[in-house]
């Protein structure tokens, strides 16, 4: 996508939400404006009997009076007409936490290592993102391999996120929740 239109963003081709499924740990992100997880983030992706897609997150997060917490989150995914495109709804396990009705694409991934993922929440007038979210996803928490890398870079430029993004410390804050 040379120009960032959000409607150029291509994403993963015959997405299969049963091989998601399980843990994914973020490895990187980019934010979006306004609060947010802030690292130790771990996702896990469920298929549903009726077939609907749900997951949970945990991730840290810094309350009033600069209060540590992990912040447990629900989502429940609404099918669209690509399988790789979804509507998220979101809250959290805590009355203090945001909730919100977000995108949720894949834009590729491989099922076994990596993954990522592209939440655009606002347009810009000319079809730009003006405001988004994004995460590497890996399936181990140490971070990406080195054969992932390459392919991930790409994506992030194609999404027009790259140099946006933070890597995501796993330091065992959440691991016990
Ligand atoms: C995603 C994939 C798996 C399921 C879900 C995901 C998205 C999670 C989101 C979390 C938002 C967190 C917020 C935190 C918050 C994509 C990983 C669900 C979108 C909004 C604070 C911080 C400080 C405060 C109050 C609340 O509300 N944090 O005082």
């Amino acid at each position: 996508c040379i120009d960032c239109l959000v409607s150029n963003i291509t994403v993963k081709q015959d997405f299969d939400r049963m091989r998601y499924q399980g843990t994914w740990y973020a490895v990187a992100k980019k934010d979006p404006v306004g609060l947010f997880l802030l690292d130790n983030i771990v996702t896990n992706f469920k298929v549903e009997e009726d077939g609907t897609m749900t997951a949970t997150a945990i991730g840290r997060v810094i309350i009033l009076n600069n209060w540590e917490m992990c912040a447990n989150m629900f989502g429940t995914f609404e099918d669209t007409e690509d399988p790789a495109k979804f509507k998220m709804k979101y809250w959290g396990a805590a009355a203090y936490l945001q909730t919100g009705y977000d995108d949720h694409w894949i834009i590729d991934t491989d099922y076994d290592n990596y993954a990522i993922h592209y939440s655009c929440r606002e347009l810009d007038v000319d079809g730009t993102c003006l405001d988004g979210y994004s995460f590497i996803f890996s399936r181990y928490p140490d971070g990406l391999r080195p054969e992932d890398q390459r392919n991930v870079t790409e994506k992030k430029q194609d999404i027009c996120f790259l140099g946006k993004y933070r890597r995501v410390a796993h330091t065992g804050f959440c691991d016990t929740a």
